[in-house]
C-alpha cells in the first residue's frame, strides 16, 4: 500500500517514535487492527500511526442551518459559507472527512433518516445506509474513514461502525437503553458515546470493538454529545448539571472532575484540531454578539475569554464541525 496514493492528499499520516506516541495516546497501547492494516504497518509498540491535522489556512466550518427555509448543510470559512445541499427534506449532522475531502451527514431526503456522504463542494451525494429504521449521527474516522453512527435497526438506539462506503455495518453496543452520538477518541483506540442506560444521559467510552465499557460521567444532569480533544487529551461534552446547558472538559477517568469551559448557555462542543479553542452552539447573547438570541455557532477561547460569532444569521445555525486554522 502506498501512502501517497491511498490517502487523500490533505491527510498526513505520520509515524512517530514511542516516546511521543506514548504521551499522545496516554496508554502506550498499539492501535487497533484496522489502522495497522490500512497503513500496511506491523502493529508493534515501537511504531504508532497518528492522524496529523491540517493546522494551516483558514478555519473551514461545516454546519446545519435553516437560513434558507429548511435544514441544509453549509460550509466554508466564516463569512464565506456556501450551501452544500438543496433538498426540501432535512439535511443535518455534518462532519468533515479527513482533511476536509468530503462531508458525511444525515438526511431525510429518501423518506427516513439515512446517512450520506458528499464531496466538500456538495457534489456526488451517496447514500451509505438504506433501512427503514433510523440511522443518524455519523462520525467518520480521520485515520481510516470508517464511520460510527447510531441506528435503531435492531429495535433501540445502538452504536454501529461501517466502512467509508457503507459496507460491513457492525453493532458495537447491545443495551436496552438509548446509545447515541458516537465519536472516535484517542486515535481510534476508544469510542465515546452518550447513553441513558443508567437512567439518565451519561458519557461512556469503549474500545473500538465495543469491549471495555467505562461510564465516565455520573451526574443527575443530562451529560451528552462527547468529543475528543487531541490537544487537551480530554473529553468535551454538554451538560445541564448546573441548571443550564454548558460545555465541560474532563479527563478519561470514571467519575473524574469536569471543568466548565463556558459561563453561558452552550452545547454541541467541537474542539479545535490544532489548539485549545472550541466551537459551540449558543443562543445566548455572549459579549453582545447575538442580540437576536437565535442559534449561532460561536468560536470560544476559554483561555482568553474571547468569543466570535461565526454564523451570524437570523436562522438557526447548529451542529458545527471544522478543520484547519
Ligand atoms: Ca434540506
Ligand atoms: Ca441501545
Ligand atoms: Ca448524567
Ligand atoms: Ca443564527
Amino acid at each position: 500500500m502506498n501512502f501517497n496514493r491511498d490517502f487523500p492528499r490533505h491527510v498526513r499520516i505520520i509515524l512517530t517514535l514511542l516516546p511521543l506516541a506514548t504521551v499522545a495516546l496516554g496508554t502506550g497501547r498499539c492501535l487497533p487492527d484496522p489502522v495497522c492494516v490500512a497503513t500496511d504497518i506491523t502493529c508493534n509498540p515501537a511504531a504508532f500511526v497518528l492522524y496529523q491535522p491540517v493546522c494551516a489556512g483558514e478555519i473551514q466550518v461545516v454546519f446545519r442551518s435553516n437560513r434558507d427555509g429548511n435544514d441544509e448543510i453549509y460550509a466554508g470559512p466564516p463569512g464565506d459559507f456556501r450551501r452544500l445541499t438543496d433538498q426540501a427534506a432535512t439535511d443535518s449532522q455534518p462532519e468533515w472527512t479527513a482533511g476536509g475531502a468530503g462531508v458525511v451527514f444525515m438526511s431525510q431526503r429518501d423518506g427516513n433518516n439515512e446517512i450520506y456522504r458528499m464531496d466538500a463542494d456538495g457534489a456526488n451525494p451517496v447514500r451509505l445506509t438504506n433501512l427503514p429504521a433510523l440511522d443518524i449521527t455519523p462520525a467518520p474516522s480521520l485515520l481510516t474513514g470508517r464511520i460510527l453512527f447510531t441506528s435503531q435497526r435492531d429495535g433501540n438506539r445502538e452504536i454501529y461502525v461501517m466502512d467509508a462506503d457503507g459496507g460491513n455495518p457492525t453493532r458495537l453496543t447491545n443495551d436496552a437503553g438509548d446509545d447515541d452520538t458516537p465519536t472516535w477518541a484517542q486515535n481510534d483506540t476508544r469510542i465515546l458515546f452518550t447513553s441513558n442506560r443508567s437512567g439518565n444521559d451519561e458519557i461512556y467510552s469503549m474500545n473500538s470493538d465495543g469491549s471495555e465499557l467505562v461510564q465516565l460521567t455520573d451526574d443527575p444532569g443530562s451529560d451528552k454529545a462527547p468529543k475528543w480533544s487531541a490537544i487537551r487529551n480530554q473529553i468535551l461534552f454538554s451538560s445541564n448539571r448546573s441548571g443550564t446547558s454548558q460545555v465541560y472538559a474532563m479527563n478519561f477517568e470514571a467519575g473524574g472532575e469536569a471543568t466548565a469551559l463556558t459561563d453561558f448557555a452552550a452545547n454541541q462542543p467541537v474542539p479545535a484540531p490544532c489548539d485549545r479553542r472550541l466551537l459551540v452552539r449558543s443562543s445566548a447573547d455572549v459579549d453582545g454578539l447575538n442580540p437576536d438570541l437565535d442559534d449561532e455557532i460561536l468560536l470560544v477561547d476559554p483561555d482568553t475569554g474571547e468569543n466570535q460569532n461565526l454564523s451570524n444569521d437570523p436562522g438557526a445555525d447548529a451542529q458545527p464541525d471544522w478543520y484547519g486554522g
